[in-house]
Formats: C-alpha cells, structure tokens, sequence
C-alpha cells in the first residue's frame, strides 16, 4: 500500500489534518489503534478558540457547530464567595469563543472523512514507525492476525501523549520539558441544565472547581481532587456536595444536580517535547504537547499545529517547495510555549496548592481581586483565552 501522508491516530488532530489534506488534494491514510465508538466515548475538551472554528468552517464542517454551540463573549472568576466576569468579547476587540465539544467536533470530521470516501484504518494494532530518517518511511501495523505495510512520503504523528510516534524517535534527539500538578479534576456529566449562561472557574479554599457545559440541557462540571482518588470513591451526592461547597452562594444555590452520565479522572500536567520534526516525521498535537485542561488550550493547539503542517505540506506538494516543513517546528514551538504558559499561569492562579498553605491562598486572593479590577490584566486574561493569534 502507498500514499502521500500516513496519518497516525483519529483524534481531532489525525482528522482535521487528514480533512485539509484532501481538501488540497493530497493523499492521507488514518490509521488508529482504537475503534470509532471509543474515539467518540472520551469525553474531554469544550471549548474553541475563533481559530479552531474557523478552520473548521475552511473545512466544510460548521453546519452544526453553528447551530448547536454556544457563542460565550465572557467567562467568570469565583473568588472569595463572590463571582466576577471577565469581558472576553470587549477586552479583545469583539472576540468570543464557542462552546461545541471535542466528541461533537470528532464526530462531524468522522463523518466528513467517511463521506469524502477518504481511507481510515481503526482498530490497528502494533502500529509502527520505520525509515523516518531517510527518504522512504513506513508504517506497519497488524490487523485480524494479518500484518499491513504502508510506503509514504511523509508521517504525521497525531496519536496524543501516549501513542508510539514520539516514543519511536530516538531520546538523544528529543528534548523534554515536564511540570506535573500535585492533583488531577474529576469531571461529571450530566443531563440538567448548566448552573449559568457562561462558564465559571473557581478559586476556593477547598479546591478549584470549573462550570461548563455542552449544551442547555447537559452540563459539565469539575472540581480539583486527589491524585490518588478513584471514581469510585466519589458518589454522585458526594460530587454534588463538594461542588456546592467550592461556589459562592448564589450559584451553589442555582445549582441543578442529576445522576451523572460519565465520570473520570485526569491528571494534571505541562509537557512540551523539541523538536517536533524528525526528517519525515512531524508531531502534531497531545503527541507534542501537553497543557493542563485550565487554560482550556489542549484542542486549540491541535488545530493550530495541523494548520501549520497542511499549510507546509502543501507548500511542498504544490510548490515544491520545502521552506514551510523545514520551519514548522520553530512555528508551532513558539506559539505551543505561549499556551503552555497561559495554562501553567491559570492553573497556579486557581488551585490549591497542599505546600503553600494559607500564605498561597491569600496571594490567589490578592491576585484574581487585581485581575478583575485592573483593565490591563483582565485583558491579558482574556487576549489568550480566546486565543492568541496564529
Ligand atoms: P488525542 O485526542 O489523544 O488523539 C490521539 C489519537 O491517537 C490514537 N492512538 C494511536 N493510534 C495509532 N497507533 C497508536 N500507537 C496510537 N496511540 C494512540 C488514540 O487512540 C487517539 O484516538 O490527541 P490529539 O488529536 O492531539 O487531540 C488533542 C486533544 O484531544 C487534547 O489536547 C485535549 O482533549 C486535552 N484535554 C482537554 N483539553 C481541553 O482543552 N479541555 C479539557 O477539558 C480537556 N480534558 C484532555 C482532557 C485530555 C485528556 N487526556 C489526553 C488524558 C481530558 C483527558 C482525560
Ligand atoms: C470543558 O467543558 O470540558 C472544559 C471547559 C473549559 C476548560 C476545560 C474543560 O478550561
């Protein structure tokens, strides 16, 4: 088998690139190691840069993002009980971001690969890398007992932190950076109608929480938890219960709980690996980068690397010419340390720290109180999270 790019994992990055690949009429094959239905079962990101959305608009693909996700000019600080907006739309000149989640995101460009009748392999195991130092690579992998080879020009590492294309570079021509947070969220989901009309992030004494949602009848929400606590542990009352706790008084009473209909615990952690190109393998994405989910950046860096790699790509195939790869990690590293900073920054603003005690809570304190009094700082806030520009 042969094609021009082979595409490793079907998450938003693998599908986006393999979208404005065909779009310029470059070949792709997707290959990913898990099934659709679990692709589409992980619940994760929420929320989508002006960028995001209109590459996915350039695709073809904002006929339902339009109709069901939520434009959101503003979100809110919770900090001492009270709750303080910040004007995301009037202190960046208008700018806004949507509410639309990565599974509905998923989906549409599931869907739009299918129907452009442009080739995906699911359920592939033991994908592997080989030749991408030289002109030749390959990818191989296993499927129903039967090995698979595929010949292209190109890799494009899009399989998260975990998958094997970063793993396949050797480690002496790698360099990683890692900050791991002393705790992780634990997110629900439920069907009852979000608690306010725009997203609230807050800081408390207990422990951060986070209000989101996904549409008007079904919610999502998060409260900062233990490293080493377990689903298990926390029941839906006692979820509720804490949730209450970390809001101020007006929201905890807005409230409305329900049974939730998915629970799960993610740790916290920065991770950025340099270069992101190995001859003719490219990063893209979680397989480059990590960012604590705070600053609400891990999707938006996804769909700002693969912009700049279909944009190199077909320089190269067009034009022929190799400036816009040779350049692509540069590119996205500057852009990638940016957010990374944001969501350190907006993670240490918000959480508890067990080491700082009430010394740390206080400069919090001190720190949100400045934040939405002073124009200067609220709109260095809000500049990065819609996004700073590509
Ligand atoms: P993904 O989405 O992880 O997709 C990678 C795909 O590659 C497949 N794969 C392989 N395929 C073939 N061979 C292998 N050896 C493979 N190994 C893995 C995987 O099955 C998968 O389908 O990476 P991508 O495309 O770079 O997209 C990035 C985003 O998914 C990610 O940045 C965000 O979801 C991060 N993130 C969150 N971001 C937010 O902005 N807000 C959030 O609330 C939020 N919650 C989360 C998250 C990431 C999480 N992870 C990765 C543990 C919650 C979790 C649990
Ligand atoms: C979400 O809705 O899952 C979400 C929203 C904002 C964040 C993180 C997660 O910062």
């Amino acid at each position: 088998m042969r094609t021009q790019v082979a595409i490793i994992g079907a998450g938003p990055a693998g599908l986006l690139l393999g979208q404005r690949l065909h779009q310029a009429g470059i070949d792709a094959i997707v290959i990913e190691r898990r099934s659709p239905d679990y692709v589409l079962g992980r619940i994760r990101a929420g929320v989508l840069e002006q960028g995001t959305v209109d590459l996915l608009d350039e695709l073809g693909l904002g006929r339902r993002m339009h109709a069901e996700g939520l434009v959101h000019g503003g979100i809110n600080l919770g900090h001492r009980n009270l709750r303080d907006r910040v004007d995301l739309h009037g202190l960046t000149g208008g700018k806004n971001v949507t509410v639309y989640g990565q599974t509905e995101v998923t989906r549409d460009l599931m869907e739009a690969r299918q129907a452009a009748g442009a080739p995906s392999i699911y359920e592939a195991e033991q994908v592997a890398l080989h030749d991408f130092d030289g002109a030749a690579p390959r990818v191989t992998w296993r499927q129903g007992g039967v090995e698979h080879e595929l010949h292209c020009d190109v890799i494009a590492g899009c399989d998260g932190f975990h998958g094997v294309s970063r793993q396949s570079v050797p480690s002496s021509a790698l360099h990683t950076c890692e900050r791991v947070y002393p705790f992780g969220w634990l997110g629900v989901l439920s069907e009852t109608p979000p608690v306010a009309g725009e997203l609230i992030y807050s800081n408390h004494a207990r422990g951060f929480a986070l209000c989101s949602m996904r549409s008007l009848t079904r919610s999502r929400y998060y409260i900062q938890c233990a490293l080493d606590d377990h689903v298990e542990q926390w029941s839906d009352d006692a979820f509720w219960d804490e949730l209450r706790h970390r809001l101020d008084p007006e929201t905890a009473e807005a409230l409305v709980t329900g049974p939730s209909i998915e629970k799960s615990i993610a740790p916290l952690r920065s991770f950025v690996a340099e270069p992101m190109r190995f001859g003719r393998l490219f990063l893209a994405g979680d397989a480059a980068h990590i960012v604590p989910p705070t600053g609400a950046k891990g999707l938006n860096l996804a769909a700002s690397d693969v912009r700049y790699l279909s944009d190199a790509l077909i320089r190269y195939y067009r034009d022929n010419d190799a400036g816009g790869i040779d350049g692509y990690s540069e590119r996205c590293l500057a852009r990638v340390w940016k957010a990374v900073r944001f969501s350190w920054w907006f993670t240490s603003l918000m959480h508890r720290f067990p080491e700082t005690g009430e010394f740390g809570q206080k400069l919090q304190e001190a720190e949100i109180a400045y934040l939405v009094g002073s124009n200067a700082a609220s709109t260095a806030l809000a500049e990065n999270y819609v996004g700073l520009p590509l």
